[in-house]
This record gives C-alpha cells, structure tokens and sequence, in this order.
C-alpha cells in the first residue's frame, strides 16, 4: 500500500508473542516479569481476527518476523523480536513462514492489511559488546559489518547515537556500519524481499535516529510501500525533519503533551493546543504521522490514570487529528501496565472481551472516522485545526470547510460536571444542524453561531452536519 493508502487506515498493534496462542488458550499463565515468551504466534493472531476487526481496526502491526538469538539471558529472552540473528528466517517461536503467510492471506481476504516490524539499526547477541562471536550471524558473519563497540552514552550527540551501540553488557545490539554500501545492498534487497514474499503492505521500521538519515530513502524506496518511522523524541524539530527521509514517523512531538494533557484535569490543553500547530507545521506531511499514547516501550495510558473519561478523550484525539490512528493491544481492555516489561501483558488472558467498555468505544471511534472519510475523501488530507481552548478543553476541526467534523474534548475525568458549553469558532453559521455521534443528539447552532455543546462526566463530544450523518447511518434513524 502507498503512503495515500494509508492515510485512511487504523492499526491495532500488537506483540506476536502475547496476543493469542494457536491452541486459543485464554488461561496460559504470562509473568511479564519473566521476559520469556508466552506462546503467542503467527496461527494465535488469524484465530483472533473478528476480535481485531471488531473494533473496526483494517490492519495490524506486528513485531519483528526474524529468527532470533534463543538464549534466556539476565534480560530475558527475545520474545519481543529485537535481537535478530538470522534476517533470511522467521521466528521459530511465533510458527513457520507457511503461518506468516497464512496470516497474510487471512488479513487480505478480510480487506485487512499487514504492517510488519522491521530492524535494520542492529543485530543482537546473548553477551558483551566485546565478546560478540560475529559468525552466528546472517548474513552479517563478520565484525567488519558493524560498527566498532561502544554503548551510546550521550543521545545529545547524534554521530553517538548512529555509531555505537544500543543495548547492555547482558545483551548487546551489534551496531551494523549502515554507511556501507555492501550493508546497504544487502537491506534493501531483503526488504524488497520480504515484502514481496509475505505480501506485507506496509513497514514500521525500528530505530530510525540510530541509522544515518541518509540510508532512509533508498530503503524506503526498496521496500515500495509506506514505512513509518520510530524516531523516540518528543521535539518535533528532530522528529519530523526525518520525514524528510522516510514516508511517516511514529508521532512521538504529540505522544507528550497528548499525555500530559489528559493524564490529569490539571493537565496542560494550551501545550496540546500549540503541539498540533507545530507539527503540521514543522513534518513534512501531519496526515502521515502514526498517532499513539501507548506502545510497548512506555507506561500505559491508565498506569498514570484510571479514568474511562480521561482514556476516552485521548482515543477520540487518536482518530480524529492528523495521521493514522494506532491502539496498542491491550489498551481497549483499559491494562494498565507501566514501564518495560509490565506493559507487554498476555492480551488473551482478558478473554478478548468484545463488551469492554474501551473496545466499544474504539469500534464507535473507528465508524466516526471511516465515516468522515466516506462523506467527503478530502476530510482525510485536510489538517486539524484547534480552534478553542480553556483550561480543562480543547476543540478542534478536521474536513471539508463546509462539514468538517468539530471534535470536543475534555480532561476533567468521570466526575466532571455537566454544563453547556457554548463553542464559538466552529464555522457553522446559526441555524446549521448538527449531529452529536456518540450520544446520537441532535443539535442547532444558535442565533450567535456557537454551539451549544452539552458537556457532561468529562465526555468527549463529536459533531457532523446532520445531513453527511444520515448517509452515513451512523445514528441509526437519523
Ligand atoms: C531490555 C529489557 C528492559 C531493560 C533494557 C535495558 O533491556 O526488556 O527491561 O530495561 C528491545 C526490547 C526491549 C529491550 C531493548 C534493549 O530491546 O523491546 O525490551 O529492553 O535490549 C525500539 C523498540 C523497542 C526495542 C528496540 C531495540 C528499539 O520500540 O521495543 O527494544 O530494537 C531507545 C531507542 C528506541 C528504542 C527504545 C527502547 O530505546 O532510541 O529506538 N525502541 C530516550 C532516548 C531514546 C530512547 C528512550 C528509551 O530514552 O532519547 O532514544 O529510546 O530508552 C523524552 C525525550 C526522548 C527520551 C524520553 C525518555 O524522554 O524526547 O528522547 O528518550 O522526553
Ligand atoms: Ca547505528
């Protein structure tokens, strides 16, 4: 899938490993502190499917395919898939390549797509830097592929962060010498490869601040289809300049103030407010940014709170700002695991509840958006703009200047008060009607042209133009 192709989807992620098992145990005991592999696999995820499509997600991103070191090391094992040792051949412990592909063909033949993990940063090594045995690799057999050992010390100096290594003395990350034309021939033609042979359709590439910018393009260009970057920074301008190089960025500039905003009633709108001018801005292209609040490399959104209203606010920005929503697995049964390894819980032990309050409202998010999209292509490409805040909400717009979709969020949690919030700077004149989707209201712009928005448990509010909802059926009769 292109870039443009992508723009419209909405991508659940998940851990291969801790999704669903092929004898779909939703018992397996998984101690996240183990760091061991729990058993999911390739076959786990095509027998969970319905559950993702459920919430209307059309692709998922999987972690990293490749055979790994298989040692269980003071830092686990590789259950997670970034310690590549072999990139010609798959992870024995998520099945065979047959069920990589069968997972392929099951998400196309449900009009699904596949996003897969990729890694060209680093190898990885059960051991210290200086004690790599550099023949178990493939096909990088030799030191002269990598960069000499040094652990990065300083991510404020960037040729560091390129040229020495990630990882510890437990586990090294072989730093490959990307400059290379040879490690550069070798990469491109594998990820040609892998994407021919798997049918994947799109990449989320690992690592990218840690390889030369200049390595992007020609990978980019090998694999021929949307690559999303992880570039693990929340300034927008070290972030989105690699969008220079590279299809998408994962949108670590949001990821923080989105947080922070919503985490508490305290939190700060006006740093939200004025991050959404700066990455349209500052990226070459905000509608291809991936939006997140949780991955598997940062605390999850309910360990910093556990309100519904709060968790609800931030899926509502997710997916309807700029760029491609992205859930992480687990966070639509409201987990609420905190840092490495307590965020990777086993998903199945949730019993892949289809009534968790969170998922219905992850399927209610998915139809607002792919109902926008419908009513009017244009609502895709055209940028969010935030048009009120006070302090405890924020308003913005997105679509077509005659209907776009006017989205009120708040950060004041479950016990917030109901009152109406007359919203000025919609755009709509007095007298236009108005669809509020979640709770199916119908509303009026009033004679001043503002809207008389009806706040209530810190609930966010979402508005169409009737008309475009009644095509839509998103509120059954209407
Ligand atoms: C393992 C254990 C951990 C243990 C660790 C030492 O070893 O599981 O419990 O603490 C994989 C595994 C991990 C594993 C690592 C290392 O490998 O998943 O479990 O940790 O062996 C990607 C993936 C990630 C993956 C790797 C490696 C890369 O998403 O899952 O990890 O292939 C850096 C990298 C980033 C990487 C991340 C984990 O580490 O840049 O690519 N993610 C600062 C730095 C970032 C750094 C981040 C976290 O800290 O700038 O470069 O990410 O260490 C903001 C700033 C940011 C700043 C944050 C903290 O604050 O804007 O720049 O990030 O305000
Ligand atoms: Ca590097």
């Amino acid at each position: 899938l292109t870039p443009a192709e992508w723009r419209s989807q909405s991508i659940y992620f998940l851990l291969t490993d801790r999704f669903g098992r092929t004898d779909n145990s939703v018992t397996a005991t998984c101690n996240v502190n183990d760091r061991i592999y729990c058993g999911g696999s390739w076959q786990g995820i095509i027998n969970q499917l319905d559950y993702i499509q459920g919430m209307g997600f059309t692709a998922i991103w999987i972690t990293p395919v490749t055979k790994q070191l298989s040692q269980n090391t003071g830092d686990g094992t590789s259950y997670h898939g970034y310690w590549q040792q072999d990139i010609y051949d798959v992870n024995p412990n998520h099945g065979t390549s047959d069920d990589l592909l069968a997972l392929s063909k099951a998400l196309h033949t449900r009009g699904m797509y596949l996003m897969v993990d990729v890694v060209a940063n680093h190898m990885g090594y059960a051991g210290a830097g200086n004690t790599v045995d550099y023949s178990v690799f493939t096909p990088f057999s030799s030191s002269s592929y990598f960069h000499p050992y040094c652990l990065i010390s300083n991510y404020d100096d960037q040729s560091n962060v390129e040229n020495c290594w990630l990882g510890d003395t437990i586990v090294s990350l072989p730093d490959l010498d990307t400059t290379q034309s040879s490690v550069q021939v070798l990469w491109n033609n594998w990820i040609g490869d892998l994407v021919s042979n798997y049918s994947i359709d799109g990449l989320r590439v690992d690592t990218v601040k840690h390889v030369q910018k200049s390595f992007w393009p020609g990978f980019n260009d090998a694999a021929g289809v949307y690559a999303v970057g992880e570039i693990f920074n929340g300034d927008p301008a070290y972030t989105c300049d690699y969008q220079n190089y590279i299809d998408g960025v994962l949108n670590y500039p949001i990821y923080y103030p989105l947080l922070r905003a919503f985490q508490s009633s305290s939190g700060s709108i006006g740093d939200l407010y004025n991050m959404i001018g700066t990455v349209a801005s500052d990226c070459a292209d905000s509608t291809l940014l991936g939006n997140f609040i949780e991955n598997h490399d940062n605390p999850r959104f309910s360990s910093y709170t556990s309100d519904y209203s709060q968790a609800k606010n931030v899926i509502s920005f997710l997916f309807l700002s700029d760029g491609i929503p992205i859930v992480y697995s687990g966070q639509e049964q409201h987990y609420s695991g905190g840092s490495d390894p307590a965020n990777r819980e086993a998903i199945w032990l949730s019993g892949y509840s289809t009534t968790a309050e969170l998922y219905q409202y992850i399927a209610t998010t998915n139809k607002i958006r792919k109902a926008a999209v419908a009513a009017d292509s244009s609502y895709i490409t055209t940028k969010n703009v935030p048009f009120y805040q006070d302090s405890n909400t924020l308003a913005m717009k997105k679509g077509p200047g005659s209907s776009p979709v006017i989205t009120v969020l708040s950060n004041a949690g479950s016990s917030g008060s109901s009152y109406t919030l007359s919203l000025s700077g919609s755009g709509y004149s007095s007298g236009s009607k108005l669809l509020e989707i979640y709770t199916c209201t119908s509303i009026t712009v009033d004679s001043s042209g503002n809207i008389p928005v009806p706040m209530a448990s810190g609930l966010p509010r979402v508005f169409v133009l009737a008309s475009s909802a009644s095509k839509s059926r998103l509120c059954g009769s209407y």
